[in-house]
């Protein structure tokens, strides 16, 4: 059975206090983890801080970058064992996590990497008001110890996206992974070792939200700034813990994504396009589509060719001939969303497919399984149209004109992200402009090039990552006036 302890000052730490970890799958038992309290966040936030103070805070960018490439080929080198630990930890399938969750681990922090090596300062003349002659130069440092707050749902992938840029700029982090997936996060920190990142730097507290490693974490004075991605709800009490102290924050919220498609897309690849947005991941993503607004002449087309894709899904345990989608992380989950289901049933909806639990073979019958699910017919004011689900559902409604598609895209309090399709240039820049979101797609979705902002408007977040825009929080920025 797995042990799952703390990694603090590069070193493994076991309390005592453990929960179990659990393979959605099938229930099973992975192994149990050992839960961090008030004195081993403290432990963690301390060596964070000497390793600022030491090493890691005397090295060259040059010596960082090399480390943080090292980490990188780690994550490489041991690509299956990570896989293993994250498909056992979410179920998800294997083909997902070995292009998508597990080469995104290792590319965070190339990428983060190679941007600090090369990223410019700026520095203006100005004239002095002797007549003489000053110059101003922007000096950024880090911001110091970095408290990060994981979700379950893209364990390595979320967790890494902030490690990397946080470590790139020379700040030393304590990372709460999600109480749901420890296992990825827990063998980083032999990776650290490994790679020769110096004890400290990167640490490891595992546990819960309120009265656990979570809350210790993000109410700790020496934490100088936080970086969250989760719901919405836990945004808000991180960010009345970080308002002691005035401490910064980078949240990556909650969505209630938009997709759509006008009839003049092109249908199979909007099909193809809605389908991933709806199902990837077990609907499991911040940026998937609960939302499909199509355009009237395509929407009875639509809307069967998209249940076709739901019930061409093959769901089943990662590693299975043909599998493309997984359960959700957990049974406690699972009844949060079919609690969903139930609403949409209870409100009228018209259930064009699923909408319950699908029958799974003996061995797999205990697991957190829940069919890929469409409706149609609801008013815009239910539920399941206003709160995020979290899983592998989305609800179809018609629509006339751009000017309706936007209205009904943009009612809603997040902000995160939309998938347009369409081959009007002109519509396409129009809704890029007018959907308050973090980020656009057109005729894509989930398309990243990690050098553009990421974050969401309204209640889905505050800030940006991404590229340079994750300076902005990992680091303080700094003028000199110099007077010639
Ligand atoms: P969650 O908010 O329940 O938990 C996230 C993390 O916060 C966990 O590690 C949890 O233990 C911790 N936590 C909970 N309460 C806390 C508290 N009071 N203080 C400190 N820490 C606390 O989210 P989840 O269920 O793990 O993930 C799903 C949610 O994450 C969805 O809402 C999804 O949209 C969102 N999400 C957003 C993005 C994005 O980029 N915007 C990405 C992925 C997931
Ligand atoms: O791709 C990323 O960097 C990112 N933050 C994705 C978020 C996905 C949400 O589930």
């Amino acid at each position: 059975m797995k042990q799952f302890r703390n990694f603090i000052n590069g070193e493994w730490v076991g309390t005592g206090r453990t929960f179990e970890d659990r393979n959605p799958i099938d229930n099973s038992l992975i192994g149990h983890v050992h839960e961090a309290g008030q004195a081993e966040v403290d432990a963690a936030v301390a060596a964070a801080r000497r390793a600022l103070q030491g090493e890691w805070g005397r090295m060259t960018v040059a010596r960082r970058v090399e480390l943080l490439h090292a980490v990188a080929d780690g994550i490489n080198r041991r690509f299956d064992e990570f896989l293993q630990a994250e498909i056992a930890d979410t179920g998800k399938p294997l083909s997902l996590a070995s292009h998508v969750d597990i080469p995104r681990g290792a590319a965070n922090f190339k990428v983060f990497a190679d941007l600090i090596r090369n990223v410019p300062a700026e520095s203006f003349a100005m004239a002095t008001p002797d007549g003489g002659e000053a110059i101003n130069y922007a000096v950024r440092s880090p911001r110091g110890v970095i408290g990060v707050v994981c979700p379950w749902n893209l364990p390595l992938l979320l967790m890494t996206w902030k490690v990397g840029p946080a470590l790139a700029c020379g700040n030393t982090v304590v990372v709460k992974p999600s109480e749901e997936t420890p296992a990825t996060a827990t063998l980083l920190g032999e990776v650290m070792n490994e790679a020769g990142v110096p004890p400290g730097v990167y640490n490891v507290v595992h546990g819960f939200g309120p009265d656990s490693a979570g809350a210790f974490l993000t109410a700790h004075p020496d934490v100088n700034g936080i970086t969250f991605t989760g719901e919405t709800r836990t945004g808000e009490a991180i960010m009345k813990a970080a308002a002691n102290g005035v401490r910064p924050v980078s949240l990556e919220l909650g969505g209630k994504n938009a997709g759509i498609v006008f009839a003049d897309a092109d249908f199979d690849k909007a099909v193809a396009g809605i389908a991933r947005a709806a199902f990837e991941n077990s609907g499991q993503v911040c940026l998937g589509t609960e939302r499909v607004y199509v355009q009237r002449p395509i929407f009875e087309r639509f809307v069967a060719a998209l249940k076709a894709k739901a019930e061409g899904l093959r769901l089943g345990s990662p590693d299975g001939d043909g599998v493309n989608m997984g359960p959700l992380v957990s049974l406690e989950h699972q009844a949060k969303v079919l609690s969903y289901y139930r609403k949409a049933a209870d409100a009228g909806a018209t259930v064009v497919t699923g909408g319950g639990v699908p029958e799974m073979p003996e061995a797999l019958a205990e697991g957190a399984w829940v069919q890929p699910t469409i409706w149609t017919g609801l008013p815009e004011d239910s539920a399941v149209i206003r709160e995020e689900i979290f899983g592998p559902c989305c609800h179809i409604a018609p629509f006339d004109t751009e000017e309706e598609a936007i209205r009904l895209a943009n009612d809603t309090p997040y902000g995160l992200a939309a998938t347009v399709w369409t081959s009007d240039l002109g519509a396409a820049h129009r809704m890029g402009s007018a959907l308050e979101v973090g980020i656009c797609w057109i005729n894509a979705w989930f398309l990243r090039d990690l050098r553009t902002a990421f974050g969401g408007a309204k209640q889905s977040g505050i800030g940006r990552e991404g590229g340079v825009h994750s300076l902005e929080f990992y680091t303080e920025l700094r003028n000199v006036c110099v007077k010639l």
